[in-house]
């Protein structure tokens, strides 16, 4: 029993030392671009990007890959792989605000560090519409109707690594309003306990066959 009680305090002391850092929110500053006008043309009649005060409706659209846009020339030379040169970007270090002009849409990148290898959770909420990138890789699109709420979409992401990453959003409005909500969290992956104690076993298992083979030498 005080066994079991042990085990207990010790899985809620690795649970807590396992809680996830925000590392993302609407304070956060990045590289902002409120410069590329409505970009509804961009995709052309029918796509993601959605004419003006609603007048290709208000549809909700989940992409399931990249759409593959061909940028305008403010968004730079190619602003995924982080080359900038010619876009309508500003500095780094830009607040972002969470309102933008109706009708128009924006963009965003976020440069962040993780120390360690990590799974990464995104919950965010656009009006209008959102395409998330890491690292240029698409990770996901979605449009509907007003509200941006926290929980609107959710995104997991397992095991990215540690060092420098980007996290790159473009922003869509068709009209009404526009909002954005965003929280990022990091939190370590750690080698869990029955896979330590696996590698402690072949540990002893090589120390015992090396010192068998001194034995027959
Ligand atoms: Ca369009
Ligand atoms: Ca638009
Ligand atoms: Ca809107």
């Amino acid at each position: 029993m005080k066994l079991n009680i042990a085990i207990a305090s010790a899985l809620l002391a690795a649970s807590v030392q396992a809680q996830a850092t925000l590392i993302i929110d609407n304070s956060t500053t990045g590289l902002y671009n409120a410069g590329l006008g409505d970009l509804a043309n961009m995709d052309g009649p029918g796509g993601f990007l959605l004419g003006p005060n609603v007048s290709e409706g208000d549809p909700t659209i989940q992409l399931a890959a990249d759409p593959g846009f061909t940028f305008t020339p403010e968004f730079g030379a190619d602003w995924l792989a982080g080359d900038y040169t010619g876009g309508s970007w500003s500095a780094p270090g830009t607040a972002i605000p969470s309102t933008w002009a109706v009708n128009t849409e924006t963009a965003i990148v976020y440069d962040f560090v993780l120390g360690s290898l990590s799974d990464l959770t995104i919950d965010v909420g656009v009006d209008n519409g959102i395409v998330l990138w890491l690292d240029g890789a698409f990770l996901f699109g979605a449009t509907r109707s007003g509200g941006a709420n926290l929980n609107e979409y959710d995104i997991n992401l397992s095991a990215i690594s540690a060092g420098s990453h980007s996290l790159q959003i473009l922003r869509a409005d068709h009209g009404g309003s526009t909002g954005y909500a965003i929280e990022v969290r990091a939190e370590a992956v750690e080698v869990s306990e029955p896979a330590t104690l696996g590698l402690l076993g072949l540990g002893l298992a090589g120390l015992i066959a090396t010192r068998r083979r001194k034995q027959a030498a």
